[in-house]
């Protein structure tokens, strides 16, 4: 069975929320960054949240993660398939949530906790802070109100791309969130599979 090390508002929520959209059944296990278990140090050295084993497979990427689970467990409709029209966006959004939205979210939350009290408002946290905020507004552009980013349905894309919204408290930017995300999120939020994710402690 998939073992999901699990933090509460970590992006282990990504794959989590997959999993209850899919119905695979996985257990968690607590992968605390104050106080890291060996058993998660074993399996995930860099001590990032998530890790996930299933079976001899170990793996530290939460949007791999997705990929995997989706071929491995699948098929699902989450997915989109290469001969489906939305497919490229479908990737590109899928990568989009992670290398070029959540990534930029890491140094801005470590200066903001653990930066002195004179480089907490550095200008490369102003600049974090703009470089997401200018990737949210861009998301909003392409949704132009539509409910999902790609395919015109609900895909592991949207998964991946909402986590920021999750990861926002941390990094002090959840009041600035573009009108347009923060509709699309609300609504992706009432899911019933999200809701069950997200109550995972
Ligand atoms: N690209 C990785 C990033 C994982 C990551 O940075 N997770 C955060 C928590 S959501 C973390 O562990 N931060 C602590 C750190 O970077 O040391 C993924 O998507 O799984």
């Amino acid at each position: 069975m998939l073992k999901v090390y699990h933090s509460q508002g970590a992006r282990s929520l990504r794959v989590l929320w997959l999993c209850e959209e899919m119905g695979v059944p996985y257990e968690t296990a607590e992968a605390s960054f104050f106080k890291p278990s060996d058993e998660f140090k074993a399996v995930n050295p860099l001590r990032t949240v998530p890790a996930m084993t299933d079976g001899d497979v170990r793996m530290i990427e939460s949007v791999a993660m997705m990929m995997y689970i989706m071929s491995k467990y699948g098929p699902t409709e989450l997915e989109v398939k290469p001969d489906e029209s939305g497919y490229a966006s479908y990737l590109q959004f899928m990568l989009f949530g992670e290398a070029g939205v959540a990534a930029y979210g890491n140094p801005l939350v470590a200066t903001r906790f653990m930066a002195p009290d004179d480089q907490k408002q550095n200008w490369t946290a102003g600049y974090l802070k703009t470089a997401i905020l200018k990737r949210l507004e861009f998301v909003a552009d392409c949704l132009g109100g539509k409910d999902f980013l790609a395919a015109d349905r609900f895909t592991a894309a949207d998964i991946s791309v909402s986590y920021i919204v999750t990861g926002a408290k941390f990094a002090g930017i959840e009041g600035d969130i573009p009108a347009g995300v923060k509709l699309y999120v609300d609504k992706l939020w009432q899911r019933p599979a999200f809701q069950r994710a997200a109550a995972v402690k």
